[in-house]
């Protein structure tokens, strides 16, 4: 149905509303009242429309003076307060006014000559096929890649490499010396070979399944443990073959961006450690890259309410946290307390304060604490900062801690006194308290468990024999001596702790029990692993007193471990060193590359090898170089090559 109001009088339809020029005059007479109200209306809003724009425009003396020229002259804002002093009203006359059209004029030339521009790259795309558009696109894409990873491997700032003194040589001039340490590298190269046949990429190597193997401490990635690990003994030992074999492999697979957590301490101790030391003994930019580049990755781990790193991180989220089993969430003092030398390094290679800052934090936090007994416990809550369980121990746990305050010390040059001061005072509280004597006449080190001192020692333990030789020199008052002959007994103990079994080699723990003396008690603790620490002591003690039963008690380890933990496929721990029969655990760990068989190594090798006096060696063995701070202080500035 039609309205009738829509009718026009003479029976016409009105044609639709125009909006074009006004046609009032002639249509007038034909309207009818209401359409003529509803113009009128509609009028009025248009009408009403334009003043309301025209009084909520911007004020346009608010703005620049180059508002397209719609005034002729701008009218000088002479306000009594400020007048022309307000730069913001700064006014253009006269003589300005044609400079200020040629402006404008420019101005509008520039804006429309930039919309024309835009306007066609637009149509260009547009005539584009699907195509050549995606082909731009994958070009970009790669561009921005490629610009990555130039970034990514970038040189860092050139350093001085510090006096690199003994990074190969040592020759010894004795035949059976010799032959001694021919057979140590004949041994490397069984356990290098093999993981390179069975286990290549894979942290560690299972020699009997013939098999990649790893642990939790690695994560869930396969980071190539054996070979970060093991770059600086291949280097040392002359297998240099070997040794850029490994190097391509970082070079083309060792990639930190994965999702997966790994122990802070294992992975700085090992991968950081080990990639600095294959950095300063070959001098390939890419070790220090990628260490660089992992410990950033680490970083996160220290976002705690106190700064104490949590023991474990995830590379990819930077979301850390604690083992389960660490008492009451506690971080364990052996991991946090044992960064100090790697992160002084990463900050002298990169000039970045960011790493040093990280662990003299963590000390200035300790140096604050109480400390029952002058003994450190082994745990504290990094949410609250405070101590978790009072067990105090110098081997597991708590070992490698009393290690870096000396280390830190010795790798300043011995200008550290803070660190040495920590060092003294520790080790004082330890010979108190925990260090005894059996009714055999073994010096032992037992562990502090709330109150009580267990009366047994860990395989761990035995490095402190080499820890308190090397920190001899420099002790207080009359000590060297002191230090030197306790090092000395803590070998002899720990030389005891192995030949009281049946295959020669040490046991994980052993005790001081009435008559029970450096033997395991308990069948979980008669294990052997490959471990270093035994052996570690008595190179320690040989360097610094040349006695010869040092290198005898080294070959016989060494024996010992050819004959019981060879294997065709590599070395495996033994299960239980008092059974003449020894059942392998099947695990060839990355350390005894890193540790056992460099330590063997150095044992029959001339003092001219790594000397004490240049390098300091981190506690898995890595060699550092002594830094001369004195002259390159941690200025934040990397010094110049
Ligand atoms: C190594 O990873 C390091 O020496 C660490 O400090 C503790 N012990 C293992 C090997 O036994």
């Amino acid at each position: 149905m039609t309205t009738p109001a829509l009718l026009p009088l003479s029976g016409r339809r009105i044609p639709p509303l125009n909006l074009g020029p006004p046609s009032f005059p002639h249509h007038r007479a034909t309207l009818r009242l209401s359409e003529k109200f509803i113009l009128l209306l509609i009028l009025s809003a248009f009408i009403t429309l334009c003043f309301g724009a025209f009084f909520f425009l911007p004020d346009s003396s608010k703005h620049k003076r180059f508002d397209l020229g719609l005034e002729d002259v701008l009218i000088p804002h002479v306000d009594a307060g400020k007048g022309a002093k307000n730069p913001g009203v700064f006014l253009i006359h006269g003589p300005d006014e044609h400079r200020h059209r040629e402006e404008e004029e420019r101005l509008r030339n520039k804006i429309r000559a930039d919309h024309e521009k835009a306007l066609e790259e637009a149509k260009e795309k547009l005539r584009k096929s699907k195509e050549e558009i995606r082909a731009e696109i994958q070009t970009e894409k790669n561009k921005v890649v490629q610009e990555m990873k130039i970034k990514e491997n970038k040189p860092l700032p050139p350093v001085p490499i510090p006096n690199l003194v003994g990074i190969s040589g040592g020759d010894p001039e004795d035949n059976d010396i010799r032959e001694k340490r021919e057979k140590i590298k004949e041994m490397m190269k069984h356990a290098w070979d093999n993981y390179r046949t069975y286990g290549w990429g894979h942290n560690e190597l299972r020699p009997i399944a013939r098999k990649g193997h790893s642990t939790n401490i690695f994560g869930s990635s396969q980071m190539g443990a054996t070979i970060v690990d093991a770059l600086d003994t291949l280097y040392i030992m002359g297998l240099h073959d070997e040794f850029l074999d490994g190097q391509r492999w970082i070079e083309d697979n060792l990639d930190f961006s994965v999702n997966s957590e790994v122990s802070v301490f294992e992975v700085n101790i090992r991968f950081i450690g080990g990639l600095l030391a294959a950095y300063y003994l070959s001098g390939e930019e890419i070790f220090k890259i990628k260490a660089v580049q992992l410990a950033e990755k680490l970083l996160p781990a220290f976002n705690t309410p106190t700064g104490i790193p949590w023991a474990m991180v995830n590379l990819k989220s930077g979301v850390g946290r604690n083992w389960g089993w660490a008492s009451a969430g506690s971080s364990i003092l052996a991991e946090f307390g044992t960064l100090h030398m790697e992160f002084v390094h990463l900050s002298y290679l990169t000039g970045d304060l960011v790493y040093y800052k990280k662990v003299m934090h963590i000390r200035k936090l300790l140096q604050k604490m109480d400390r029952p007994n002058g003994l450190y416990p082994n745990y504290l809550n990094p949410r609250t900062g405070r101590w978790g369980q009072y067990h105090t121990s110098v081997g597991g746990l708590g070992d490698s801690f009393y290690e870096y305050l000396l280390k830190a010390w010795l790798m300043s040059d011995k200008t550290d006194h803070e660190a040495r001061k920590m060092y003294d005072d520790a080790i004082e509280a330890i010979e108190k308290h925990l260090i005894k004597k059996s009714r055999g006449g073994l010096i032992f080190i037992g562990e502090w468990k709330n109150g009580h001192l267990e009366k047994k020692m860990g395989h761990l333990a035995c490095f402190a024999g080499g820890m308190f030789a090397l920190g001899a020199d420099g002790s207080r008052t009359d000590k060297a001596g002191h230090y030197l002959e306790l090092g000395a007994e803590i070998a002899r103990t720990c030389h005891e702790s192995y030949d009281r079994t049946a295959l020669k080699l040490g046991p994980e723990s052993f005790k001081f029990d009435g008559a029970v003396e450096a033997v395991a008690v308990r069948q979980a603790e008669k294990y052997y692993i490959l471990r270093p620490e035994v052996i570690e002591t008595y190179w320690y003690l040989w360097r610094f007193t040349h006695d010869p039963r040092y290198r005898q008690w080294g070959w016989e380890a060494a024996l010992a471990i050819e004959k019981y933990c060879r294997v065709s496929g590599g070395f495996s721990g033994v299960k239980d060193v008092y059974s003449s029969t020894p059942t392998h655990d099947d695990v060839q760990q990355s350390f005894f590359l890193a540790e056992t068989l460099k330590y063997l190594y150095l044992l029959f090798s001339g003092d001219d090898l790594l000397p004490l006096d240049h390098w300091v060696f981190n506690t898995e063995a890595h060699p550092l170089p002594v830094l001369h701070l004195a002259n390159t202080t941690l200025s934040g500035n990397p010094a110049v090559r």
